[in-house]
């Protein structure tokens, strides 16, 4: 069921939803900028940002609202590249978007499956918002016909990145950017809180999708291209050595673990200009 996207026009009582693909506004394949942005020259660059960082279709109303979730710890400089990106991508592809950052305070082992869940439940706890976009910090999409928003079932929006030759690493790979109506993420009950360390945790929301027997949309290689900003494997993101253990319980756990099951301290929400920063604290599982 589609969320209602009428608008009327002040004293018009004209209705003017958005065109579900705003073909005329997109470039299709883009060079993917990668210079680095100051935060403070992003009102500059892009001044019709609101406060908390939410773009919106000036002349028609989005059909949905999106809450685009970036897990982050000390990635300043792919943040702001990041956003320098899709800003704009979204004002092209007329998605009502709100940026929220989520951060992991130290010194807990880097958790982003969880900081999804944080994200996903702060976010309803600010506005009102019909899909879930959960977008890693150094991925730059390379095609604005990649339109992020959600549909029938998950989207996996990343299918194609420098890293793995532009085409998908393997047929169950949903890492990197994914999108989630509100109904599809709690019916899978989010993602699993138990991945801290890199990796397996992408692995898990896929078995998490495909035992409640939804499909992946996914778009065309060329539309859904990504350039990876390049770094090092992170201090406190360190390889996770229970991945695959973990992986095996994966279908067992989904329902008594996740979404439902989370536990963070919040330690702050900040209305930034150009997103909204919400800082928490985890916890080891014992
Ligand atoms: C996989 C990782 C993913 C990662 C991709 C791409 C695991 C689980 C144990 C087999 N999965 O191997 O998390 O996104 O590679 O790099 O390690």
């Amino acid at each position: 069921q589609r969320p209602s996207n009428e608008r009327k026009r002040a004293g018009t009582g004209v209705v003017e939803p958005c065109p579900l693909y705003p073909t005329d506004d997109l470039i299709g394949r883009l060079a993917g900028l990668k210079e680095c942005v100051a935060p403070e020259d992003l009102p500059r660059l892009h001044p019709y940002v609101e406060k908390g960082g939410r773009v919106r279709p000036t002349n028609c109303t989005a059909y949905e609202r999106v809450a685009i979730i970036i897990p982050f710890r000390n990635r300043y400089v792919h943040l702001y590249i990041l956003l320098n990106n899709i800003i704009p991508m979204m004002q092209r592809q007329k998605v009502d978007a709100r940026f929220f950052v989520i951060e992991q305070a130290p010194p807990t082992i880097f958790n982003r499956a969880a900081l999804f869940n944080v994200g996903f439940i702060e976010a309803l706890k600010l506005d009102s918002f019909d899909c879930f976009i959960f977008h890693d910090v150094d991925l730059i999409p390379l095609n604005d016909r990649n339109l992020y928003r959600c549909d029938e079932h998950p989207m996996h929006f990343a299918v194609a990145m420098d890293k793995y030759e532009y085409k998908l690493p393997y047929k169950k790979y949903v890492g990197g950017v994914v999108g989630f109506t509100k109904e599809q993420y709690l019916r899978i009950n989010g993602n699993s809180n138990l991945y801290f360390g890199w990796g397996g945790e992408d692995d898990d929301l896929f078995e998490r999708i495909d035992n409640k027997e939804y499909e992946i949309a996914r778009p065309y290689l060329d539309v859904g291209k990504y350039d990876m900003v390049r770094h090092k494997q992170d201090k406190g993101n360190e390889d996770n050595c229970d991945r695959r253990r973990l992986l095996r319980t994966a279908r067992q756990r989904q329902d008594t673990e996740g979404l439902n099951t989370i536990k963070y301290k919040r330690k702050s929400v900040e209305l930034r200009s150009h997103m909204t920063w919400i800082t928490v604290q985890l916890d080891m599982a014992e």
